[in-house]
């Protein structure tokens, strides 16, 4: 069995935006190969890793020659006659050569395209499924609850309304492709009563139905009416949550809310969304605070906190330390991992353990800028998070995760589908 690096190849392939971007390709000494492409996201966190882009005329700037260089370069230097069984060594002499707080120099690109196709080339070398390596020694997998998005907006929907994810959770659903199934149905429903209402216009970034409403309120009803038109009960079968994605509108503890005209404080925003939470069976509420409002956070959560999860995106970027921090402050109590915010997958796998650690649950995230790579199921399954969010019910490269997700279903055999037990998710208790 080989599990040592023969070489390390960088291409540029498109991801789902049309956009240049990095995959890694690893071929093992016997000749095997493994290769993983990264995600970007839109609406980033200032403490991401940081992609390497161009600039210039190509493509908008963003091509990414410089971060190719860098993976065919520097890093398949490093990486030639190692091992890929340990990823927490190479991982960390990936960070080493990079040599910066946020990975700039040879580009979060590079690195987590690397990153993740070393675990994929250990499996290989393993011949296992991912998921069963990076689960080695666990022996209750389970399949993570699905979080979809419905309706798309903020900055995946040229700021057509203010949030950014309108999602549902099927919260009743018995295994994984029953919440897949609750899903089709939900998503069919909005889009049909859009059709209806003479609103229906196309999708935005990750899938969702464009959002042509009027305000955020008129679309948390369309949502709720499409819960009920598919036949579920709002709350008990299928819950709402949000992706406020409030660093997008809001800085210095001010609020730019552009659907409304008007601009808030911190006080005030938690309050509407506090509303919120009274009027609509919302069980999730992500970014409810900007990144640089951790006071705010702190306060929402006190007030929100026992009764649904107030998720940390860009707050936290999938920090260890960020993570730590946040919990001792009592700001959030669920955070979103997202392998290209941290860099590495050790460092991944670092913040989900710190947001365990703390007592936090954990959704794995993809990205608003996505391609057929499936990493993030694998990593969600293997790591045993409980949740996972890739975007809507619609495009490949969304559909290419939840179906994965059915394979490793069907894989684990009997009773393979199981979602997290209920009473361990804050709604179920
Ligand atoms: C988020 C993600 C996914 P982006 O904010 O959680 O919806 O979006 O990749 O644009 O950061
Ligand atoms: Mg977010």
């Amino acid at each position: 069995m080989s599990s040592l690096i023969k070489s390390v190849r960088g291409r540029r392939v498109w991801d789902s935006r049309g956009r240049p971007t990095v995959e890694a390709e690893i071929t093992l000494a016997d000749g095997r190969t493994a290769r993983a492409i990264a995600p970007a996201g839109a609406s980033t966190g200032s403490a991401e890793a940081i992609d390497r882009r161009d600039g210039g005329a190509a493509f908008g700037g963003l091509d990414v020659q410089g971060a190719l260089q860098a993976v065919n370069g520097e890093i398949a230097a490093l990486l030639a006659g190692r091992d890929v069984l340990r990823q927490d060594e190479l991982d960390a002499a990936l960070v080493a050569l990079d040599g910066t707080p946020n990975k700039a120099r040879l580009g979060g690109n590079a690195l987590v395209a690397t990153s993740l196709a070393i675990a994929h080339a250990a499996a290989v070398a393993q011949r296992l499924p991912l998921w069963r390596h990076l689960g080695a020694g666990r022996n209750d997998v389970f399949l993570p609850l699905p979080e979809v998005q419905i309706f798309g907006g903020g900055a995946h929907a040229g700021r057509r309304v203010d949030v950014q994810d309108f999602m549902i959770i099927a919260v009743g659903a018995t295994d994984y492709a029953q919440a897949l199934e609750w899903t089709a149905e939900v998503y069919r429903a909005a889009g049909r009563l859009m059709t209806e209402a003479g609103l229906l216009a196309g999708v935005a970034d990750e899938g969702g139905w464009w959002p042509a409403f009027a305000s955020n309120e008129a679309a948390l009803d369309f949502l709720l009416r499409a819960i009920e038109r598919a036949g579920y009960t709002p709350g008990q079968d299928v819950a709402i949550s949000l992706d406020i994605a409030a660093t997008d509108f809001g800085r210095g503890g001010r609020y730019r809310l552009a659907r409304d005209a008007r601009e808030i404080d911190s006080d005030g925003l938690a309050e509407m969304l506090l509303g919120w939470l009274a009027r609509y069976p919302i069980v999730a509420i992500e970014d409810p605070l900007a990144e640089d409002d951790g006071e705010g956070l702190r306060k929402f959560t006190t007030a929100a906190g026992s009764r649904v999860e107030v998720v940390a995106d860009d707050f936290i970027c999938t920090s260890a330390t960020r993570i730590s921090a946040a919990a001792a402050l009592g700001a959030c109590n669920t955070a979103l991992i997202k392998p290209n915010q941290a860099g590495t997958v050790s460092e991944t796998l670092a913040a989900l353990r710190a947001a365990q650690d703390a007592g936090w649950q954990s959704i794995v995230s993809a990205r608003s800028g996505e391609s057929e790579d499936v990493s993030v199921v694998h990593l969600a399954v293997g790591w045993g998070a409980k949740q996972l969010k890739v975007g809507s019910f619609a495009r490949s490269e969304r559909m290419a995760k939840w179906n994965e997700g059915l394979r490793i279903a069907e894989a684990l055999g009997q009773g393979g589908g199981d979602l997290p037990p209920r009473e361990s998710f804050p709604w179920g208790r």
